[in-house]
């Protein structure tokens, strides 16, 4: 399996991939809010509004009315990037009692950036009582793979999904570092007494899986409470991941992905015990952003889908799922032309998505 040509594991990419719905059907879209600077997260807030972050670092609210406002007062500064910047963004589930904010950003530091997390509550337009939760280190001298994505979970902890800087990729196996992790915290700037490695020498009490590439996409399952995560994989190799405690999900010893370029190979593509499988994989790859899990009933057939935006792919793919198995994809909105970031089901059960674009758009997906 290791010397598998790249040929032959695009081959097997496509013998794995599923159904691929050529219906375009009756996609169609409205455009909710325009003139947004490379916007990378959305997050709903009561009375229709919602607040969108952009990745050179504006955070900024969206009436209603679908009027952009000027950007916040209060963050932290944002070192943007490349890749880095200012990156997810999500509402407190008590944001109407509490105001509260939680974001991903880089963050600066001497030997090069990382990202952080920090929570905040909005007062009109600013942020206050802002507080750094979360600081992955080390720092690194790169402008690539910062993720990330943040989910609440049920218990109140927050999971950050994060990226190995590119130049570490060898780290995402080191689980005394935050590179290639997903990170487990409290709210309060804490670690769970209940995370798998508390208390353990060489390894950081906040990870919680390693082995993880780029992780761009993350949402909190309807029905479990899992937490269900999308990362890029090199040439070919993305892949969705329900993130468990202590797992250890391969990158890069076990990878579908090759080499760019050369095509040559990275790891081996397993299976191996001791390492997860990904639920589904993507070969070619299709760069997969946001995604959440359809739970309205607005759109006939795809109650508990997820929906995964894809950059390089232009579309959004709906995965029909049984249980954790992945029984079809359809490949959708790809007349758009447009690379999403985000995708996300608002308060009234439509979903919306970002586009990434220096004129980037939030748009209603009509059923
Ligand atoms: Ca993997």
């Amino acid at each position: 399996m290791v010397n598998r040509g790249w040929w032959a594991g695009m081959a097997l990419g496509l013998l794995a991939g599923l159904p691929s719905g050529a219906a375009q059907a009756q996609s169609r879209t409205e455009v909710v809010a325009s003139g947004l600077e490379h916007p990378w997260a959305m997050a709903f807030l009561p009375e229709g509004r919602m607040v969108v972050t952009e990745r050179a670092g504006q955070m900024r609210l969206i009436g209603a009315d679908g009027r952009v406002g000027a950007p916040l007062e209060g963050l932290p500064t944002v070192d943007a990037a490349g890749q880095c910047g200012l990156l997810d963004v999500v509402a407190d589930p008590a944001f109407a009692q509490n105001g509260r904010l939680y974001w991903t950003y880089a963050e600066a530091g001497e030997a090069g950036n990382g990202v952080a997390v920090a929570r905040g509550r909005l007062q009109g337009q600013r942020l206050v009582d802002v507080q750094v939760l979360f600081r992955q280190l080390p720092k690194v001298a790169s402008r690539l793979h910062c993720g990330s994505r943040l989910v609440v979970a049920r218990d109140g902890t927050l999971f950050v999904g994060l990226g190995d800087r590119y130049a570490r990729k060898d780290d995402a196996q080191n689980p005394d570092n935050h590179l290639g992790k997903v990170v487990r915290i409290t709210a309060q700037a804490g670690v769970p007494a209940d995370n798998p490695f508390v208390a353990r020498a060489g390894h950081r009490p906040e990870v919680w899986s390693l082995g993880h590439r780029n992780i761009q996409g993350a949402a909190l399952h309807p029905d479990t409470g899992e937490v269900w995560m999308v990362e890029h994989g090199p040439q070919g190799g993305d892949e969705v991941n329900v993130v468990e405690s202590g797992r250890n999900y391969g990158w890069p010893l076990i990878t579908y992905g090759r080499n760019y370029g050369t095509g040559t190979p990275i790891g081996e593509e397993g299976p191996r015990p001791g390492f997860e499988p990904p639920l589904t994989r993507w070969v070619p790859s299709i760069a997969p952003s946001g995604m959440a899990f359809v739970t309205s009933d607005r759109y006939p057939g795809w109650k508990g889908s997820l929906l995964v935006g894809a950059l390089r792919g232009q579309m959004v793919v709906r995965l029909t799922l049984d249980g954790r198995r992945v029984v079809a994809e359809q490949r959708l909105l790809q007349h758009l032309g447009e690379r999403i970031r985000d995708v996300r089901q608002g308060p009234d059960g439509l979903v919306y998505l970002l586009t990434d674009s220096p004129r980037g758009q939030v748009l209603r997906w009509v059923p």
